[in-house]
């Protein structure tokens, strides 16, 4: 591995976000693709924080500084990630379900369909079922996706689906849907209308039920 690369891995260990920063920069000026430091720094990296929370060597502190170095990291990375797609494909409706503070694989996801030509509204994190429908009623959207990376919260997401039926809305939307636990089969069995587990493909998905071709 590039030391560049390893030296935005151990920023992000570490929760040092100006060495994530500087990590980043020198990876570009050597010409890493941004999906390489994306994926092999950044992810990694998050993937082993996780790990270290797991086996008690890390705590909430840990978790969080780490999650504000990736996003450091991440910010620079932005323009080069996106493709900068100049026709409308459709409009999506983003957020992090009720009781869920995660918001990095989710702002991943509304960047790339930023990217790729959608029009984006993030909600943000802890949207409740009834914001989501309020958020279908005044935008819109084509698709509504929906984020969790806590089983606790997975619920919310079959909740706010029957939210969306209950307020007479569901038929004019499709609902996508993600994150670290999250399945095709969960999807299937709580009526969305696809699963995506990581952000390009989430791209692809949210093209395929706009009846784009990908
Ligand atoms: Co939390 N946390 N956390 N955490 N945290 C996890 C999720 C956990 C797996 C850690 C662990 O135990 N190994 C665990 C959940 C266990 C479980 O539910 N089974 C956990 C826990 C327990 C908690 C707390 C309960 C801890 C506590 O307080 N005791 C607490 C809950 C707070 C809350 O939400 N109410 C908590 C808090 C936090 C922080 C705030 C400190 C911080 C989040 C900061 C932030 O997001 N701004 C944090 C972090 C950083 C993590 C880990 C380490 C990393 C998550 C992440 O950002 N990954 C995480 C461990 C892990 O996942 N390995 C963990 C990187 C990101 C790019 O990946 O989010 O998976 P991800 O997104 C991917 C795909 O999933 C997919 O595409 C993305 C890009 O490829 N995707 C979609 C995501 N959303 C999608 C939507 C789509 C399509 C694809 O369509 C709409």
């Amino acid at each position: 591995m590039s030391s560049n690369l390893e030296n935005i891995y151990n920023a992000v260990l570490e929760g040092d976000a100006p060495g994530c920063k500087a990590g980043v920069n020198a990876a570009l000026a050597e010409g890493i693709p941004a999906e390489t430091i994306l994926k092999e720094g950044l992810i990694n990296a998050m993937g082993e924080v996780g790990r270290l929370f797991e086996a008690n060597e890390y705590f909430v502190p840990e978790m969080l500084v780490a999650a504000r170095a990736m996003q450091q990291g991440l910010g620079i990375i932005k323009p080069q990630l996106v493709e900068g797609g100049s026709t409308p494909m459709g409009k999506v409706i983003i957020g992090t379900v009720k009781g869920d503070l995660h918001d990095i694989g989710k702002n991943l996801v509304a960047m790339m369909l930023e990217g790729s030509g959608f029009e984006v509204i993030d909600m943000g994190t802890d949207v409740s079922p009834d914001k989501f429908v309020k958020g279908v009623i005044e935008h819109k959207p084509n698709v509504i996706g929906m984020s969790a990376l806590l089983t606790t919260t997975m619920p919310s997401m079959s909740t706010t689906i029957q939210a969306l039926q209950e307020a007479g809305v569901r038929e004019h939307v499709k609902v996508m849907i993600g994150g670290a636990p999250v399945t095709d089969e969960y999807a299937k069995r709580i009526g969305a209308d696809g699963y995506s587990p990581d952000a390009s493909s989430a791209v692809r998905l949210a093209k395929s039920l706009c009846g784009v071709v990908a």
